[in-house]
């Protein structure tokens, strides 16, 4: 596998672009090296521009549902770009993803489109605040909700665990505002709202965590947060920006029998165009302008193409959730997930890993892992080798230990097959 022209492009970006790229995950920090540049993307493959092609588990950070450059979606979005690009006025696509939603997702009443994961659980939060009149916001440890300044805050110190700011720029003002628990405990939880519960507008969690690895819920832990969020009067918030019909055709939600106040949503819907939304019950929703006083707007919310895309995505996934294909990227999830520990028994290196739906998640560490803590325990250099080891062998997983994988109705036999023989020749050179 040559890099050179990647390498050259990386130099090139660097000059004009921060650290060469325009999210900091593509940079490949936490893996080291130098990111490949994508070229073009077929189906389940990446090529790069050095023409090394890869059986993508990446796949945009979870959109491409349905791999990449697939037909019908294509296709949908040419048409919609030949009517025109965006009008500023409602469109009927909008209305037919929101009612494809709203029919998918039983806790979804209303929706509002915005552009991104983040303006999606920002619109959300600040909706929950007005809802309840109340400041407070609960994040777990590890859960990522976008770059909004209310989750880039870090554990703060004590039972009430402040939160700090994690970044530069985010004012200690709005970082105390959100509380922080660790992921599946609930006696942290149920500590921090009998402390201050009556002080919070909302509990914001992923319902399977999808940004410290992948990492499931506890049986019995989204109920317990549901039903502590009702006794104290705060609004439960699913962030299902990457489980929404990835881990089943309604969500985490549906498939685990919870009814959040609202969801947030974005990738999936939009198919690898720029997409977010959040959703919920009617009477929350309706406080948002131009209906109530809480205002969010968006000049490219609910873009055509956007939405001519997700809506394709959404009516293939319904078509082809009658045919188990949820149940056929989960089996492919579980298959190499289970051929990844055994290889770590077999060489003597600590290995875990779950799946659920189209995603899963690999971890280098003896297990299990249940929350940011023991995830962030893993052993991320040994990550760094598998995961260029894989790259050699043609399979990319995403460039940092601390994320998940994602599959595609796409993925076939031939590339579950190859994968796993890709992990067995990579992990000969990991001991
Ligand atoms: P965006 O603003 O990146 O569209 O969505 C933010 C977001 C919100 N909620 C969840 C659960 C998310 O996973 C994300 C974004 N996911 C990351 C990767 N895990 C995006 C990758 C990146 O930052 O480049």
């Amino acid at each position: 596998m040559g890099y050179e022209k990647s390498a050259a492009a990386f130099e090139r970006a660097q000059k004009v672009l921060v650290g060469g790229v325009n999210s900091p995950v593509r940079a490949f920090k936490s893996v080291q090296g130098t990111p490949y540049f994508a070229d073009h993307g077929s189906g389940p493959y990446l090529y790069d521009i050095d023409g090394n092609r890869y059986i993508d588990y990446l796949m945009s950070w979870g959109p491409l549902i349905w791999g990449h450059a697939h037909p019908t979606i294509l296709e949908a979005i040419s048409q919609a770009a030949a009517r025109g690009t965006s009008f500023g006025v409602p469109t009927e696509l909008e209305t037919e993803v929101a009612e494809t939603m709203a029919r998918l997702i039983p806790s979804v009443e209303v929706v509002r489109m915005v552009n991104s994961g983040t303006e999606a659980t920002m619109s959300a939060v600040r909706l929950a605040r007005a809802a309840t009149g109340r400041t407070y916001v609960v994040k777990c440890i590890g859960c990522y909700h976008g770059h909004a300044d209310q989750f880039l805050v870090k554990a703060g110190s004590g039972v009430a665990s402040l939160g700090l700011p994690d970044s530069p720029g985010v004012p200690q003002a709005i970082a105390e505002r959100t509380l922080t628990v660790p992921y599946n405990d609930l006696d942290a939880m149920r500590a921090l709202f009998s402390e201050m519960g009556q002080d919070i507008a909302a509990v914001i969690l992923e319902p399977v965590a999808g940004n410290m690895g992948c990492v499931l819920p506890r049986e019995g832990y989204l109920q317990g947060v549901r039903d502590i969020t009702r006794e104290h009067g705060a609004l439960l918030i699913f962030d299902e920006v990457i489980t929404g019909f990835r881990v089943g055709l309604g969500g985490a939600q549906v498939r685990f029998g919870i009814q959040p106040d609202l969801t947030t949503f974005g990738k999936v819907i939009g198919a690898g165009l720029p997409v977010g939304a959040y959703g919920g019950r009617r009477d929350l929703m309706d406080l948002v302008a131009p209906t109530g006083p809480v205002y969010q707007g968006g000049t490219l919310s609910g873009n055509p193409l956007a939405m001519s895309a997700g809506l394709a995505s959404l009516r293939m996934l319904e078509a082809a959730a009658e045919r188990g294909i949820y149940e056929q990227m989960e089996t492919y999830g579980r298959k190499i997930v289970e051929r990844f520990v055994e290889l770590g028994e077999q060489y003597g290196i600590p290995t875990c890993g779950d799946a659920i739906g189209g995603m899963f998640g690999l971890f280098f560490h003896k297990g299990p892992v249940t929350d940011f803590a023991s995830a962030a325990a893993s052993d991320t250099r040994r990550y760094a080798k598998f995961f260029h080891a894989m790259l050699q062998e043609g399979v990319t997983f995403a460039p940092s230990q601390l994320e998940s994988a994602f599959i595609s109705c796409v993925h076939t036999d031939e590339e579950v097959d190859a994968t796993i023989d890709a992990m067995e020749k990579a992990f000969a050179g990991l001991v």
